[in-house]
Order: C-alpha cells, then structure tokens, then sequence
C-alpha cells in the first residue's frame, strides 16, 4: 500500500478537537502509522485571521490519489467545514502532501502539494517526522527545505497547558 503524508489544519471552533476527530474518522480507508506533534502556527496568506493549530500525519491507502482527495474533501464536510474564501478560516483542512513519490498536475489535485516547500507550517511537523524525506519534485530533503523558510511563531501546542 502507497505511503502518504497528509496535513491537518484548524482555526476555527475548539481546533485540537477538530484534528483528533479527524484522525480518528480516517480509518480504514486510511491507515494512520505516525503522527507529528501539534504546533500552533500564526496564519499565512490571510493574515486577518485566528492562529492554526497544524500537524502531519504518516499513513497509507489503498484509494488511488483522486479517490483519497474525495474522500478527505467529504470528510472535510463531515466534520463541519462549510465553503468560504481560499486561505481564509476553516473547522478543518485535510491536505494531501505526499503521495508515495507520485508527481501529478490535474485540476483537482496535484501532488506533491504545490506550496508546501513556503510552509513552515507543514514543514514543521513533516520534519519530525520525515526529516530525510526527499521532494521528488524539487530534490531537496524535507530538512532542507525546512532550513529555508522562517518559522518564527510555530510553537508546540500542548492541549490544556
Ligand atoms: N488540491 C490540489 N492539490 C491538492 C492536494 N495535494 N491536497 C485542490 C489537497 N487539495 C488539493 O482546497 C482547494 C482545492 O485544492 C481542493 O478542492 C483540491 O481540488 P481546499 O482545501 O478546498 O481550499 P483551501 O484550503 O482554501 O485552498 P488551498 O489552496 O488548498 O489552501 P491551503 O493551501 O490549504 O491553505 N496558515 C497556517 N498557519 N496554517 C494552515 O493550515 N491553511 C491555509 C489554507 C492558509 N493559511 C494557513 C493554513
Ligand atoms: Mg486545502
């Protein structure tokens, strides 16, 4: 079965709630291996919102990629998200990262997601998990990438503390 890496965000409503109901909703169509800690992150494209909490999971499918994509957007929905504006405030985003070391550009998906290498966000959290993971893409080890975008005001999140 493919290996993937999926990244969860949430600003809206109590947003650790809203990652572990995701997590726990994914199987079996996706089997969780590893998650990263939870990092709460200052929002990026849309700055006029509530602060991220983001974190990546380690997992694998038997969904091709567009049947995994359906799959996260339907739970996406599941869970409470409703339509609104691109980068704007969300319950939950469920994005696929990696998909094995598949390369892939259609219009509804392309993989590996296209602005993870400017995301401290993703890097973040990838990074402890998959630190020598390498961009099939661009090359570079996920370390790399990371030791080129600025992660100022990504902090570990610990719920209740
Ligand atoms: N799509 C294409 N490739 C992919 C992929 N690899 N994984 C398409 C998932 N989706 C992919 O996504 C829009 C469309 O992208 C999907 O329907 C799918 O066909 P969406 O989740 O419906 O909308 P969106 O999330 O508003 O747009 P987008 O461009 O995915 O936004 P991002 O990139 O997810 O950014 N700041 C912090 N700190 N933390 C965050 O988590 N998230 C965003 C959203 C903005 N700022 C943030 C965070
Ligand atoms: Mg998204």
């Amino acid at each position: 079965m493919p290996t993937i890496y999926l990244a969860l965000g949430s600003n809206l409503g109590d947003r650790f709630a809203n990652l572990q109901a995701a997590m726990v909703a994914l199987p079996p169509a996706v089997l969780v291996l590893e998650q990263s800690p939870v990092y709460e992150t200052p929002p990026w494209g849309l700055m006029d919102q509530p602060a991220f909490l983001n974190m990546v999971l380690k997992g694998r499918t038997q969904l091709e990629p567009l049947l995994l994509l359906t799959y996260l957007k339907q739970l996406e929905t599941r869970l409470g998200r409703e339509p609104a504006a691109r980068w704007g405030p969300r319950l939950i985003d469920l994005d696929i990262l990696f998909y094995a070391d598949l390369v892939l550009a259609t219009p509804q998906l392309t993989l590996p997601h296209p602005r993870l290498s400017e995301r401290a966000f993703v890097l973040v959290p990838l990074a402890d998990l998959a630190p020598g993971l390498v961009h099939p893409l661009l090359g570079l080890s996920v370390r790399n990438l990371l030791a080129s975008v600025d992660t100022t005001g990504v902090k570990r999140y610990e719920p209740g503390a």
